[in-house]
């Protein structure tokens, strides 16, 4: 079997299980990230990502502040993501290869918010959307309205190639964020660090100090530059 048609079948194997998208990696330019603990890519070749929607209506019902319906559906989606991941090292591992599920949601640096590694980092060089000026990764099918978990492995598996920015002149991120942390600075790759899109510690802050508190929530979640990005909004349009 050559390796595009070892990919395709595994692929189409996550995508059967509830994937909603899916692309692969090379890890050799993910080398330049910050990942914890500092070998973590040592081994391995590849990285696959999985991104999973978050249903509309969620989004529809977040004004100025995250829901307690949107704190349980993170959850979910987290625990689902994390089952997706451990499912396709075992399914890779069983081929011969050995694979490391990178959990969705875990912070491993919890002074500087750094998790393993970044998931929109592996999604943007597997192809599946670009870096938005909310320093999200924006999927031309769902917006921002995904969450994402990522794979490592040693399978020989055929890379994709990251999508152009299309962001263009748009600044809806920018306008709704309650705390005017979006600086709305586009980039044709990815930031060089997290400042160059946001004043990170109004987003930061906001999260972990006054979201986090809300009754029902008690998660580091805001999703108001979520809901305002118009790719994630198309789909609002076509649900109706
Ligand atoms: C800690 C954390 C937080 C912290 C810090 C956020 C931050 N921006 O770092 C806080 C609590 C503030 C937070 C907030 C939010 N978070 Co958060 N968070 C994480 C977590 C666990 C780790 C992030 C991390 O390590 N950041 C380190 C910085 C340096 O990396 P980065 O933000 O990814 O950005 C850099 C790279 O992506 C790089 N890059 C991009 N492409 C490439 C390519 C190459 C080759 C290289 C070298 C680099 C590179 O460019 C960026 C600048 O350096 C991740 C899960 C994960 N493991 O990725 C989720 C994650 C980033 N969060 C997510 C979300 C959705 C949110 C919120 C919207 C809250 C919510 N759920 O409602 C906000 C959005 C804030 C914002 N606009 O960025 C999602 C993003 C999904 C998406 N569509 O992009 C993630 C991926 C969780 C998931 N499993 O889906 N979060």
């Amino acid at each position: 079997m050559t390796s595009f048609d070892y990919t395709q079948e595994i692929k189409t194997k996550i995508l059967n299980w509830g994937a909603d998208l899916i692309g692969v990696a090379d890890v050799a330019p993910l080398k330049a990230l910050k990942v914890h603990p500092a070998d973590l890519l040592s081994g391995f070749n590849r990285a696959v990502s999985i991104a999973l929607q978050l249903p509309v209506s969620i989004f529809e019902a977040i004004s100025d502040k995250p829901t307690p319906i949107y704190s349980a559906v993170y959850q979910t989606a987290n625990r689902m993501l994390d089952e997706l991941a451990f499912k396709t090292a075992v399914l890779l591992q069983k081929d011969g290869f050995n694979s490391l599920p990178v959990p969705a949601s875990q912070v491993i640096d919890k002074k500087n918010w750094y998790g393993a590694v970044s998931h929109k980092a592996v999604a943007r060089m597997a192809g599946l959307g670009w870096q938005g000026k909310n320093l999200l990764l924006i999927t031309p099918q769902y917006g921002s309205r995904v969450r994402l978990v990522t794979i490592l492995t040693q399978a020989p598996l055929a890379a994709d190639s990251p999508i152009k920015n299309r962001c263009g002149t748009c600044t809806m991120c920018r306008d709704a964020c309650p705390v005017s942390a979006i600086k709305g600075v586009g980039t044709d790759g990815h930031y060089k660090n997290r400042n160059e899109a946001l004043y990170f510690s109004r987003c930061a802050e906001k999260l972990t100090k006054e979201f986090a508190n809300l009754p029902g929530v008690g998660a580091s979640i805001c999703g108001i530059c979520i809901k305002a990005c118009p790719f994630g909004r198309k789909l609002e349009a076509i649900s109706k």
